[in-house]
C-alpha cells in the first residue's frame, strides 16, 4: 500500500511540474529574444559622445505608437509596427530637434533623416511587429519604421533607404 502511495506521489508530482513547464513557456512568448537591459539604441552627438543610451526597458517607458507597413524591397507583407515615435523619442534629449540626424545599422548601413519626416510622417523606432519583438536576424531589434499604409507617396526609394532596420545608433549632426 505505501509503495502504491509512493507511486501516487511520484505521478501527482509530475503533473505538476509538467504543469509548471507549461505556464512558464507561455509567459516566455512574450519575452525579447534579447536581454530588456541590453543597450539597443544609442543617441550620439556631433563630437562623438553618447548623448543616451536606450535600453527595451526605456523605450517601453515612452509612450507608444503603432504605424502599418512593410520594410521595404523584401517579401515581407504588410505588418503592424509598435514602438516609440522618432519625434518623441528626440523631444526627451535636451536639445532642439535637429534639423536632420543620421539612423545607423548594426551592419553600418546608415541613411539621413531630415527632420521633416518627424513632423510629416512621425516614424517610429519599431520594437514589435506584429505584437513580437524582433530578433537580430529578423530585422530586428529595432527597425526605423514609416507609416507606408498611410501614406502611399512613401511607396518611394528615399524612403526606403530611411527605414533603417537593425537601428542601432541616432548621430546628431
Ligand atoms: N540596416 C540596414 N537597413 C537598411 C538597408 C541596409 O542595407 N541595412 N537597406 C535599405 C534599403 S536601400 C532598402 S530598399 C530596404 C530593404 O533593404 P534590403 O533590400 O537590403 O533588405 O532597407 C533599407 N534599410
Ligand atoms: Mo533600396
Amino acid at each position: 500500500m505505501p509503495r502504491l502511495l509512493f507511486r501516487g506521489l511520484r505521478y501527482l508530482l509530475l503533473l505538476v511540474l509538467s504543469g509548471l513547464f507549461a505556464v512558464s513557456a507561455l509567459a516566455d512568448a512574450d519575452e525579447p529574444p534579447y536581454p530588456t537591459d541590453m543597450p539597443l539604441l544609442r543617441i550620439v552627438d556631433a563630437a562623438g559622445n553618447t548623448r543616451e543610451t536606450l535600453t527595451l526597458e526605456a523605450l517601453e517607458a515612452l509612450p507608444g505608437r503603432e504605424v502599418h507597413g512593410s520594410i521595404p524591397d523584401t517579401h515581407n507583407p504588410e505588418a503592424s509596427w509598435y514602438g516609440v515615435s522618432l519625434a518623441r523619442l528626440m523631444a526627451t534629449l535636451p536639445i532642439p530637434p535637429p534639423a536632420r540626424l543620421l539612423a545607423v545599422g548594426l551592419d553600418d548601413y546608415s541613411d539621413v533623416i531630415p527632420r521633416q519626416d518627424l513632423e510629416r510622417y512621425d516614424p517610429i523606432v519599431a520594437y514589435r511587429r506584429n505584437g513580437h519583438y524582433l530578433a537580430v536576424d529578423a530585422y530586428g531589434p529595432l527597425v526605423l519604421m514609416y507609416p507606408y499604409a498611410s501614406h502611399p507617396e512613401l511607396h518611394e526609394r528615399t524612403y526606403y533607404s530611411r527605414t533603417v532596420w537593425q537601428l542601432s545608433e541616432l548621430r546628431l549632426p
